[in-house]
């Protein structure tokens, strides 16, 4: 594979009417045919209707990084409100030089995460899925080398460079990074293939090559396979928290393409990080799989008609992916065929044209998560500098009796605070819990049911191994397959059981007790401090996904007063990370096993026996660890919460402080004049970020509270349409489709006056209660609908059910 190589010419001299026949399978074309001329003419045909409707490679990267080009604007918006707020802090003096420098830090932390240019695709799967062939297709170029064997064992980030160039970082860490670069370049690719055990084993391989995909800031990773090996699989394992965006390929063919007990660990690692990362980037859309080798699917289902391999696919991913957009997220396809449709005729077949389609929407889909979490941090920090300033404001006018009384009240709700009885609570729960899953746990590995299943191995599970394979290879490859036995057995058992599940739905269910009651001593602290009515608000149900409405000002501000590192918590974010630690099962010490058993080859004995070794030694050893392992979760995340607990006490301490420093009741003046100018800006400037937030693109409404404005129709000019007319707007009679769902008859509310930013922000905040209602059930709510179009606003509406709304 040559890239830049001319496209096969069609009067090629020696060429057969097989060859043209075989070009016409390659591209699809069905028409049985025997004549040369014909043939030929059928093939011409194709080749530019390819051209024209999917265009070649090259177009598919330009549309890849135009999307990509996009999303600029929607970061600068945001670094340049972000840059008024400290111009805004700096020059009034108001704010402390700590509160300025604490601002600053996480918001260079932010921005660089916001700005950085580097959008990584992992590139993942089992053995021989066809990963590294993916990514040549990809790159257009032989960048990574592939083969039916095990054949990539490290991670291999290829990036944009100038010129050709290659880093070898070995793991063993006495060695030196090794640069490759002109002839020696290629050499890297004998590292890719070194095994684990080998001296020269690199922990990654930087590439760097002057491809036009990648200038765009588009780093793509290959990742040893997932499954044959722990180790290896472990290295991806560890990979995943990093990357932006995942490809997952799949073996189709091989037992129907998903094996459960493949696909699951690695699923369940990029579910972990899903889950909790809303906002931060990962979310369940952030992943693509590849049902590769379709052409063997077609040859194999000519043979055997009753299945279907791709709905048995979608329906396992399914199961364990609720959330999946299988239109948008699963794709069938064939590399091998569309690389050489690629390089004989430099087209896009149409596998691939749908391939980089989903790319170009997944990009800067990921891109868009992460603008919006840094749009509702830097909204949260002006929510929480100008309540900081009405504090200080309110506090001045306060008499000297007044404030000692304040200071006396702060000072029991902090100590309320101090205690942390919500924390202590959640960390009882999560002993008991572990307690009992390894009480259940302990006795469903006694049970017949459970050895039976565990104990018995036949031909077909023996692992393949190869003739003269050295032995510790075949250590691994036994170990292996028992533990992964082991793991698959637990998780049907766990299926039907939904032990674990319960148990972590129960703790989830305190810990978002905990999180209201911590947001209630919090927001008692403030009615002492800000003075103004705080009662209005209700906090929401909290939910990954769905969690609040962040345009209510008190929920930016607490997310934000908690800091950055508790905004994760709260949604029990990228903790899965640090869940990835060691593993509990650890290598079996089989060796004496396998050197009495191996020369009488009777595996499936030698299995057997192992399986009973293992098991007593799972519960007698490691059955404690395996369950802490579980809930490992959780106990990151109360950790962190206590972390975050301890700064939010020292912050309070501080403004506690403050309050009785202003002795001298004559400057009340002087701090109004001061800070009431500071203050009535960031309030503006707040409505301002949202309004541009709005033009440019940023949803501003968390997702499942702003809808899609093509799914709705209403008719403004139409009488009998006006259900009604208030100050803020007029209701009209509607239609709306929610996906997956019947149209509905619907109530519009339509902002009236021309949207300035305090008009918008006044109608959305009525959005943000009536969320709150619908969660109360009073009203039915189905969400705001923003329209922009050239990055104006033109028009906003609230949806509610008809009868609720008229
Ligand atoms: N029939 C068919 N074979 C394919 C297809 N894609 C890849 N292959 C073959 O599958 C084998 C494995 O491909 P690789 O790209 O090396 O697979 P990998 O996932 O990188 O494998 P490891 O790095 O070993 O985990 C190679 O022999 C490829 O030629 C396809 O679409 N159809
Ligand atoms: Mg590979």
């Amino acid at each position: 594979m040559k890239r830049g190589s001319k496209p096969m010419s069609v009067k090629r001299r020696s060429e057969s009417v097989l060859d043209v026949v075989q070009d016409l399978e390659l591209l699809c074309v069905k028409e049985e045919v025997t004549d040369m001329r014909r043939a030929k003419e059928l093939r011409e045909k194709r080749v530019a209707e390819l051209r024209k409707s999917n265009g070649t490679l090259e177009m598919g990267y330009k549309g890849i990084l135009d999307d990509i080009k996009q999303t600029l604007d929607r970061r600068r918006v945001l670094e340049e409100y972000y840059l008024k707020v400290k111009d805004n802090l700096q020059t009034t003096g108001a704010v402390s030089e700590t509160e300025i420098n604490d601002f600053r830090k996480e918001a260079e932390a932010c921005l660089k995460d916001l700005g950085t240019e580097r959008y990584t695709v992992l590139i993942l799967g089992e053995t021989s899925a066809g990963k590294s062939s993916l990514i040549n297709l990809l790159l257009g170029e032989c960048i990574m080398p592939t083969s039916i064997q095990q054949n990539t064992l490290t991670i291999c980030e290829i990036s944009y460079g100038e010129a050709k160039k290659a880093v070898l970082h070995f793991a063993n860490g006495r060695k030196l990074p090794r640069v490759l670069t002109g002839d020696k370049f290629y050499k890297y690719k004998d590292y890719v293939k070194k095994p684990i055990e080998d001296e020269n084993w690199c922990e990654w391989i930087e590439i760097m090559i002057p491809n036009p995909l990648l200038e765009g800031g588009v780093v793509i990773v290959d990742s040893p396979g997932i499954g044959d090996s722990k180790r290896v699989s472990e290295i991806t394992l560890k990979y995943l928290s990093r990357a932006y965006a995942f490809i997952y390929v799949i073996n189709t063919p091989n037992a129907g393409g998903l094996q459960q007990d493949r696909l699951m660990p690695i699923l369940s690692e990029w579910i972990k990080l899903y889950k909790g990362e809303d906002g931060c980037g990962i979310t369940s859309e952030s992943a693509i799989f590849v049902c590769n080798k379709w052409d063997e699917v077609e040859k194999q289902c000519d043979l055997n008609q009753e299945e279907d391999p791709e709905r048995k696919i979608i329906d396992t991913l399914r199961m364990n992916i609720p959330e999946l957009d299988e239109k948008f997220q699963i794709i069938k396809m064939s590399v091998s065929r569309a690389t050489e449709v690629k390089e004989r005729f430099d087209v896009m077949d149409d596998d691939l044209k749908s391939l980089v389609n989903r790319l170009q929407r997944l990009l800067p889909l990921c891109i868009e998560r992460k603008t919006e979490f840094f749009y509702y941090w830097i909204s949260g920090q002006l929510c929480s500098l100008s309540d900081q300033l009405k504090g200080e404001m309110q506090n001045a006018k306060r008499t000297k009796d007044e404030r000692l009384k304040a200071r006396k009240e702060l000072g029991d709700k902090l100590s309320e605070l101090k205690q942390g009885t919500p924390i202590r609570e959640i960390e009882d729960a999560i002993t008991s819990s572990v307690d009992q899953a390894q009480i259940k746990l302990a006795s469903y590995l006694q049970t017949e049911e459970f050895r039976t299943k565990f104990f018995r191995w036949t031909e077909d599970d023996v692992p393949k191994t190869e003739e003269g394979q050295n032995f510790s290879k075949m250590k691994e490859a036994f170990t292996a397959c028992i533990e992964q036995r082991f793991e698959y057995t637990l998780q049907k058992w766990e299926s039907t059981d939904n032990f674990f599940s319960q148990a972590h739905l129960e703790l989830e269910a305190l810990f978002d007790k905990g999180f209201l009651e911590f947001e209630r001593e919090i927001r008692d602290i403030d009615r002492v401090l800000v003075g103004s009515d705080v009662d209005g608000f209700q906090p929401f149900e909290i939910r990954p996904g769905r969690m609040f409405s962040p345009l209510d000002p008190r929920m930016k501000k607490f997310l934000v007063m908690t800091g950055v590192i508790f905004w994760p918590v709260l949604m029990s974010v990228g903790l899965a990370a640090g869940v990835l630690s060691a593993p509990v099962l650890g290598v079996l010490a089989i060796g004496k096993h396998l050197k009495d058993h191996h020369l009488k080859t009777n595996c499936c004995q030698t299995l057997k026996d192992l399986s009973a070794e293992f098991l007593e030694d799972f519960i007698t050893n490691k059955i404690r660890s395996y369950v802490q392992d579980k809930f490992s979760e959780e106990t990151n995340r109360i950790a962190s919460i206590k972390r975050c607990h301890q700064q939010l006490i020292t912050k309070y301490e501080q403004r506690c402080k403050d309050l009785t420093k202003s002795e001298d009741e004559s400057r009340e003046k002087e701090i109004l004049n001061k800070y009431r100018p500071l203050y009535t800006n960031l309030m503006s400037m707040n409505e301002n970020l949202m309004f541009d937030a709005i033009q440019n693109g940023i949803k501003v409404m968390y997702p499942s509270c702003q809808l899609e404005v093509r799914r709705l129709q209403y008719n403004e000019s139409e009488r009998e349409a006006c259900l009604g007319e208030g100050s803020f707007g007029k209701v009209l009679k509607g239609r709306y489709s929610p996906p997956g769902h019947r149209r509905k008859d619907v109530a519009v509310k339509k902002i009236r006056k021309h949207p300035d930013p305090s008009n918008v922000a006044a109608f959305l905040k009525e959005a943000a209660m009536l969320k709150q209602l619908e969660h109360k059930h009073i009203v039915t709510f189905y969400g705001v609908g923003i329209d922009v179009k050239e990055r104006q606003l033109v028009s906003l509406v609230l949806v509610f059910d008809c009868v609720a709304g008229a």
